[in-house]
C-alpha cells in the first residue's frame, strides 16, 4: 500500500502559528489534507506549506502506550509523582531530575526561550541534543485507523493533543535506548503533561501552572547511546501505532 507523509504548518510575522503531521494512504489523502489545512488556518497566518512525500519503507507497527490516568491536588504533588517515575525509570537522583523539569518550566534553550524539539539527557544528567535551541523532532508516526482512535480518546475525556502525544510517545519509547520522556505543553492554559516508560503514558494533571508560556520535552536515553542512530530514528523512520 502506497503511504504519504503529509506535513503542514503555519506562520505569522515569522513566527510558528500551527502544525499538523500524518501519514496517509492513497485513498485518504484528500482527507487527511482537508483535516491538515483545516487545523493549521485556525489561528491567523500569512505563511501556510503543506508538504507530501512518499513512504519509500514500508513501516513498521508497535503497539500503543497504555494511558494510566493521574489526577493530583495540586502542581507540587503532580510534579513529585512525575519526579518518581523518572527516578525509577532512568536512575537519575531526583535532585537532579527536579532541575531538568524546572529548566522546562523556564525555557530550555540557551536563550531561555521554548526549544523546538525535545532535550536528550543521559543517564548522568548531561545534556547531549546535538544542537541545544533545536533538540531532536519526534515526527514520521501515526495511528492505523487515527479517527477511530481519536473517538475513543474523547469519549474518555481525552484530547486530539492526546492522541498526537501519545503517537509520539510510543514512537520514542520503542527505541531501545530510550528510557523515558516529560513532556508539559508550552501552551499556557493546557495543564496536563505526561511521562512515558516502557510500556506506560502517565497522563499528569496539572503539571504546571496556570499562565505558563514555557513547555517542551525532555528525553531520557541509555548512556552510550549512538546519537546520530537516535535522531535518524525519530526525525526520519516512519512507524504506525497500533491502539
Ligand atoms: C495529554 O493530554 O495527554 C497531554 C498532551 C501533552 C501535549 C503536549 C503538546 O503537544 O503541546
Amino acid at each position: 500500500m502506497k503511504l504519504f507523509s503529509v506535513k503542514g504548518r503555519s506562520s505569522l510575522n515569522g513566527k510558528h502559528q500551527s502544525g499538523a503531521e500524518r501519514i496517509a494512504s492513497e485513498k485518504e489523502l484528500d482527507k487527511v489534507l482537508t483535516q491538515i489545512n483545516k487545523k493549521i488556518t485556525r489561528k491567523p497566518f500569512d505563511y501556510l506549506s503543506i508538504k507530501v512525500s512518499i513512504i519509500k519503507k514500508q513501516p513498521p507497527v508497535i503497539k500503543t502506550l497504555k494511558i494510566v490516568e493521574i489526577i493530583a491536588d495540586s502542581v507540587e504533588e503532580a510534579t513529585q509523582k512525575a519526579v518518581e517515575l523518572l527516578h525509577s525509570a532512568t536512575g537519575l537522583s531526583e535532585k537532579k531530575i527536579k532541575k531538568l523539569i524546572k529548566t522546562v518550566h523556564t525555557g530550555a534553550s540557551p536563550d531561555g526561550n521554548n526549544m523546538r524539539g525535545a532535550m536528550i539527557v543521559n543517564q548522568k544528567g548531561e545534556r547531549i541534543e546535538l544542537d541545544p535551541f533545536r533538540g531532536v523532532r519526534t515526527t514520521e508516526v501515526d495511528f492505523i485507523d487515527r479517527d477511530k482512535v481519536l473517538q475513543k480518546l474523547k469519549t474518555k475525556g481525552y484530547t486530539e493533543r492526546t492522541l498526537d502525544a501519545l503517537a509520539i510517545s510510543s514512537k520514542n519509547m520503542s527505541h531501545p535506548d530510550m528510557l523515558a520522556e516529560f513532556c508539559i505543553s508550552d501552551e499556557p492554559d493546557y495543564l496536563t503533561g505526561y511521562i512515558a516508560t516502557k510500556g506506560c503514558y502517565y497522563r499528569l494533571t496539572p503539571l504546571k501552572e496556570k499562565g505558563n508560556p514555557k513547555g517542551g520535552r525532555i528525553y531520557f536515553v541509555k548512556d552510550g547511546v549512538n546519537i546520530e542512530n537516535l535522531y535518524n530514528y525519530l526525525e526520519k523512520e516512519a512507524v504506525l501505532i497500533e491502539y
